[in-house]
Order: C-alpha cells, then structure tokens, then sequence
C-alpha cells in the first residue's frame, strides 16, 4: 500500500497542494495496468457518430450555473444558466428568467440532485441550491433549461443541499451559517440567544413546476454541512453534519475548531412532517417554524470527530459515514444501531434541548487508513464499496465499510473536494466511474497565468483504480452527479401553446399594439427574419416614443431542431434567446433616444447577418 501514498500525505495540516510537485503527476496511475485490453486512450474515445454513455452534471459554483459534461469522453456539452445571468443564451434579460432571479445577478451553485423515484434517478428534474443568495432551483431536463428559483428566508447560505429523499417528497435546505430569525439586525454578542441554523423542507410540484417550502425548523445556532437522504429501511430519516457546535462570532478557523466532537443531526423527517400537520409550529414571518427543543421527538444528534464536512448514506440504507476533515478518519454508523437508541432513550445528556444519542451505541466502526489524510466525501459503486476522497493527501482510497479494510488508492492532482460515480447516490450504482473533483490543477493544463481552472479526473473502477483522463473545470464543481444518457429524455422543439396569450405562429398575426405608453410588439423569429408587423410599411422596425415601456413578445417559428434565433438590440444591453418553437418576452423602458439596430445573435442560416432591423425611439421633445 505504501507505493500508492503521494508525496504530500507526509505533511500534516498546512496546506498541502502548494508543495506537491509536477513529478508526482500520476506516473503510476498511467503506467499501472488492469486486466482491461483496451488502451486508457481507447476507454475515453467516443467516436464520431456516437455518444457517450453517461451525462455528468456539474456545479459550477461561484459562476453560479451548471455544467454539463459527457462521461467518458469528458467533453463538455453545455452550460445551463441557473442563477446567473448569462448573455450566450439571454438567461436573465428575459421577462421569465429575470423574475425567476428576483433581482440577484449572480449565485454559488454547489450540490446539484436529480429528482429520485424508488431512490433511482429517475431524469425528470434537477436540484440545485445557491449559498450566495439563499435560493433553491429546479432545472427541467426536457429542455435543460431552469424552471423556477426559490428565494429561502431565515437562511445563510444552504450549502448543505441539494439532496432529495426516495421519492422527492422533499429537498432539505440546511443553513451553513445561522442568523436571527427574519435575519433582522441583532448584536453577535447575542449569538447564541438570537442566532438560529434553520433548516427548509422545500417541496416541488410536478404540474406546477413549482418549488414551495412545506414548513422549517429552527435548528441550534450551528453551522450545517453536507447531508444526505436515507435509503430503503432509512427512507424516512436524513443526516447532516454540524461544525461550529462552538458558537464562535469571530476567528472562526480557530475558534470553531476547539470542541473535539461537533455532532451528526438525525432527523425523521415523517416525525416533522406529522409535526407540520398537527400545527405544532409557531408562524414566523408566515413560515410554518418547528422549534425542536419544545417538539420532540424528531430530532437528535450522534457525536462525531470534530469538524466533519460530509455525511453519506450507504446505497442498502443500513449506514452512514461522516469525515472528519480535522480527524484523519471516516467513522461508520449504523441506521439500525441509532434507532434502537432512540427507542432505549439511550442518550448521553442533551444540547440546545436536543438529545444526543451514546456514541458507542450508534458507532459502528472508525477507519483510519495508514496516512490518509483530509477524508471529506464518500461515494460508492455497484458492490457497495466505499470510495473517500482525502483532501490533504491527495488521492481516493477504496475500502469496505462493512470491514473497514482499505482495498485501494490512487493520488489525484490535487486535492480532490468530492468524488462522483456513476448513479452513485442512488439505491444501486453502476460502479464503472468514479470522477475526482479537484480543487487545485496547478500544471496540468497548459498555463492560463497564476490562477488556474479546477480539474476532473476520471478514474476507472472497474479493476484496480485508474486515473485515465482528465478535463478543466471553471470554476470549481463542488459537487456533480452522474446519470446514464438514456435517462433523459430531451424534446427537440417546443410545441405550440395555444393558451399563450404572447405566442404569434402565423406572419399575418404578428402587430405592434399601444395602450397609452405601453407598447406590445407580437412578432416571429424565422430563418433568416424578424417580422414584428407583417402589415407595416417595414415589417422588421420597431418604432416607439422615448420613455415607453416596451414588451417584445418574439416567438421563433422554425420548428426545426437547433435552429435558434437570439434577439439583441444595439446599445440598449438587452439580450434574449428563443428556441425553436418557444416564445419569450422582453420588457423594457426605452429610455435612450435614437437610432439603434437590432439583430440575431446565434448563427442560424447563411443569411444570418442579414438577420436584423432597427429599433427607433423618437425623442419626447
Ligand atoms: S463542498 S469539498 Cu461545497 Cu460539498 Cu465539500
Ligand atoms: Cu436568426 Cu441568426
């Protein structure tokens, strides 16, 4: 086992990375060989005319969208926009989309979720959640494209999520970092008085498509992190990890590092729905607030290594594994264990009005793999085994959480956050892949000047580990699922919606209506024109007063797959898109006098640079 330990596992705690040189770069893993015939070149290869076997779904953190990749070519294939403005697809000046942000510019993605039925993922939905901007967001993967955006109040940042239970009955929002109710002003000398980690229950209506809070709770004034869903016999119950159990306002790298033990919060989320049903909640700024300490029954915290970041629950649903990021060891507990604990009352004291199970009787095994250091997040494959990422040491180490024994390693470059597999959070993954994400890429790409793209790493499971291929991610993937292809389900255009009032399908039906200063302009999008007024002397100008307000409904009429138009108008930094067959609206005020061209922004036919006309605002003297 030894060979397979990277230069930087002899360094304790400083940050490691920074010392790990160009050499260590996975010679081994290159030159290691499986019992596989196939070249790593091959296994990565997708031939033209063919796809690849998986869609990997990656956060795209600060930039606040999310990135979509192909596995195991690692080609990217698209961006979805979710809380972020983007101008390559208009994400954002649009009517819907602009609503949908309520008003932020941007967000920090972290942990993307497919909608699960029966505990699969079943390609309908994606979750995603914003610790920027406190929002949640559903992305529909008909279309890849974000459906709707919800604004979470009492909450920081819910870095915690997105993680569904069984059947997306819920998606719990955690907060990373707690503040008073209704966050209103209040003095962090009354921290631990005032302060609450309050904790969503956030539902999402399939006809509707849209996302609701179904009650909250008001949880210790704890930062929360990574959590995850039971499974099968856990199905009704969740695990989230708590740091900071300290309660330090300040310095927190050293402060909010002193206890030995912070806590895993169990919870039985079937308790706090009957909770929310009986009304035995107080009404909190017209949030239903489940405040645990006068409702018990459904919360209770197990004693964990101190400072865990992740807590994953094992595909049978009998365990869960927290990591220790400042304890070199994964501990594993047992679901069953704890319930036992529960029904014994078998707790060691309470905390915030929370009782806190024995340790002893929930703890199943601690594992220590020799030098392993900085475990965070664990992720599984088709036979249950167990695969941790070790920030500090820099690899991915294999082992049986059912033994404890380590089984195998390999470095990464360089300090890998999350792994992903392939369905690895489902009730059976498919084993075959598992990508690291790397928070550091150093000299592995060709240099872009002193700030580098992260990295993904794609490693064959199916024998002895092996890092084959490697791709830039920008920035960093948090955390990214893996689904395979023939899940989803893409429509290739939209279909006619005759109930929508903004939608024009026919030239003759196209005009440009004023009522008093509001102007409404119903016109197409076609190969290669636009018509706003096919009866107007010219049918692609748009004349309005200085001061209006304008509303281009513009709906594209290519009912042909890929064939997209953009709408953009010069100066005027406005900027939508519609794809074939859908219809979307601008609104604006035109507040600028003149002359301004206006243009199609994607390159749609060989006359697309003749895709254009002119929008004039006639001066109000
Ligand atoms: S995090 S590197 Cu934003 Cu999931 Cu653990
Ligand atoms: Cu339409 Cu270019």
């Amino acid at each position: 086992m030894k060979k397979w330990i990277p230069i930087a596992s002899g360094l304790l705690a400083g940050f490691v990375a920074a010392t790990i040189s160009f050499a260590d770069f996975s010679p081994k893993a290159k030159t290691d060989t499986t019992a596989s015939t196939k070249s790593n070149a091959e296994k990565v290869y997708v031939p033209f005319g063919e796809k690849d076997d998986y869609y990997l779904f990656a956060s795209g953190g600060h930039s606040g969208q999310m990135f979509i990749y192909g596995v195991p070519s690692m080609r990217k294939i698209r961006t979805i926009p979710v809380f972020s403005q983007d101008s390559a697809t208009g994400y954002g000046f649009d009517e819907h989309s602009k609503k949908m942000m309520g008003g932020y510019t941007w967000g920090d993605l972290h942990h993307p979720a497919f909608s699960e039925t029966n505990g699969d993922y079943d390609g309908k939905y994606m979750f995603a959640t914003d610790v920027a901007n406190s929002r949640a967001a559903v992305v529909d993967l008909k279309t890849f494209t974000t459906k709707d955006i919800l604004k979470v109040p009492n909450t920081a940042g819910p870095h915690c999520a997105a993680f569904v239970t069984e059947n997306t009955e819920y998606m719990f929002l955690p907060t990373r970092f707690a503040v008073p109710l209704g966050q209103k002003y209040e003095s962090l000398d009354n921290y631990s008085q005032s302060f609450r980690g309050v904790m969503s229950a956030v539902t999402f209506n399939e006809k509707s498509e849209k996302l609701g809070i179904a009650y909250q709770v008001a949880l210790p004034p704890w930062s929360y992190d990574l959590s995850d869903a039971g499974k099968k016999g856990s199905a009704d119950w969740a695990v989230m990890t708590t740091y900071n159990t300290e309660e330090a306002t300040t310095n927190q790298e050293i402060n909010a590092s002193q206890a030995d033990r912070d806590y895993i919060v169990l919870f039985n989320w079937k308790e706090l729905e009957k909770m929310e049903k009986e009304g035995k909640y107080e009404d909190v700024g017209g949030q239903k607030m489940i405040f645990p300490e006068k409702q018990k029954g459904g919360i209770y915290l197990v004693p964990v290594a101190k400072s865990p970041h992740g807590v994953d629950v094992t595909p049978d649903g009998k365990y869960f594994i927290a990591s220790g990021k400042l304890a070199p060891s994964m501990t594993v507990f047992s679901f069953e264990k704890a319930f036992k604990a529960v029904a014994n009352k078998d707790f060691a004291g309470e905390r915030n009005g929370l009782p806190i199970l024995n340790y002893k009787s929930v703890m199943e095994r601690e594992v220590n793999p020799e030098n392993a250091l900085g475990p965070l997040h664990t992720q599984f494959d088709d036979k249950g085994m167990a695969y941790t990422t070790m920030f500090i040491s820099s690899e991915i180490v294999k082992w049986n959480p059912k033994t404890g024994e380590t089984l195998d390693r390999v470095p990464v470059q360089y300090s890998p956050g999350h792994s992903v597999s392939a369905e690895g959070d489902t009730v059976a993954p498919d084993g075959k892949w598992l990508i690291a994400l790397n928070k550091i890429a150093k000299d592995t790409y060709l240099s872009v000047g002193p700030s580098h793209p992260e990295s993904m790493q794609l490693i064959d499971i199916s024998g002895k580990m092996q890092v084959i291929q490697s791709a830039p991610v920008d920035p960093e993937p948090h955390y990214a699922q893996m689904i395979k292809a023939d899940k989803i389900k893409t429509i290739n255009v939209y279909p006619k919606d005759k109930n929508n009032k903004d939608a024009v399908y026919k030239k003759d039906d196209t005009k440009i209506v004023r009522k008093g200063n509001e102007v409404h302009v119903y016109g197409i999008a076609m190969r290669s024109k636009f018509i706003f007024d096919a009866k107007a002397k010219r049918p692609d100008v748009i004349e309005v007063n200085e001061g209006d307000h304008v509303f281009i409904h513009l709906t594209n009429i290519d009912f042909d797959e890929d064939i997209t138009h953009g709408f953009a108008i010069n100066s005027y930094d406005l900027n939508m898109e519609v794809q074939p067959g859908q219809t979307n609206t601008m609104e604006f005020i035109a507040n600028k006098a003149g002359t301004f061209p206006l243009y199609c922004t994607n390159f749609c036919s060989a006359l697309h640079q003749e895709m254009n006309g002119y929008f004039l605002v006639k001066p109000k003297n």
